[in-house]
């Protein structure tokens, strides 16, 4: 099926979608969501639109990408006028770059790590506890004396690293975050596009829009 209006998909309890609804609800753009129980994540179908059956995965009307940094960044360049993105080749813009790349990189990797592991390698844990300490330290030096990363202005780099940052609610100790980032958190929780993301994308989740 071509898709005029760009389509989300999702699995039940997957973290990572909600950044491209969010995205897509600062851009007040229309756009369909599927969200997908476990069986259907792994189906041959949902393996067509994702080798490894990962979300997200967006549908455009000339096929899918996946990766949700990618997929922010390609909203957010589709529409330049409401400003979640910088100018192309601007210092700004590549700043953007940076905290996309940097938020999956280093800030996710260790706070899965400690995640899985405190139960069963508490040492490993607290090893990964403290490498993602002085990467989320990186974010509030950046933040410091500002509401925002890039700019002074909100954006999809806030997308991508406040929802990493935000998985240390998950992780069990969003409130060991430095209160520069505790705040920024909170500031962009606040935020009406962000609450719609997070009602669409919760659990139990609506079928199918
Ligand atoms: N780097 C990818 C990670 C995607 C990913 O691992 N998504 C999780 C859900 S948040 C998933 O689909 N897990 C299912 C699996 O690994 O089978 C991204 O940012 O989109």
């Amino acid at each position: 099926m071509v898709r005029r209006v760009v389509h989300v998909f999702h699995r039940e309890y997957a973290g990572r979608p909600v950044r491209v609804v969010w995205t897509l609800e600062e851009l007040g753009q229309p756009y369909g969501l599927t969200v997908m129980n476990r069986e259907e994540g792994q189906s041959e179908e949902h393996l067509e639109r994702h080798p490894l059956g990962r979300v997200p995965v967006l549908e455009d009307d000339q096929g899918y990408v996946f990766e949700s940094a990618a997929i922010c960044l390609h909203l957010a360049e589709l529409h330049p006028e409401v400003g979640l993105i910088p100018p192309s080749g601007t210092h700004e813009r590549a700043l953007v770059y940076q905290w996309a790349c940097f938020a999956p990189a280093e800030l996710e990797p260790p706070l899965i790590e400690s995640a899985v592991f405190a139960e069963s390698d508490p040492e490993r844990a607290a090893g990964a506890r403290r490498r993602f300490g002085l990467a989320a330290g990186a974010v509030a030096a950046a933040i410091d004396g500002s509401e925002y990363l890039v700019g002074g202005q909100f954006g999809v780099a806030d997308v991508l690293v406040g929802t990493a940052l935000a998985f240390t609610a998950r992780a069990g100790f969003a409130d060991e975050l430095p209160a520069t980032l505790g705040d920024y958190v909170a500031r962009l929780a606040q935020r009406p596009a962000y609450q719609r993301a997070v009602e669409r994308t919760s659990h139990p989740p609506a079928r199918a829009g």
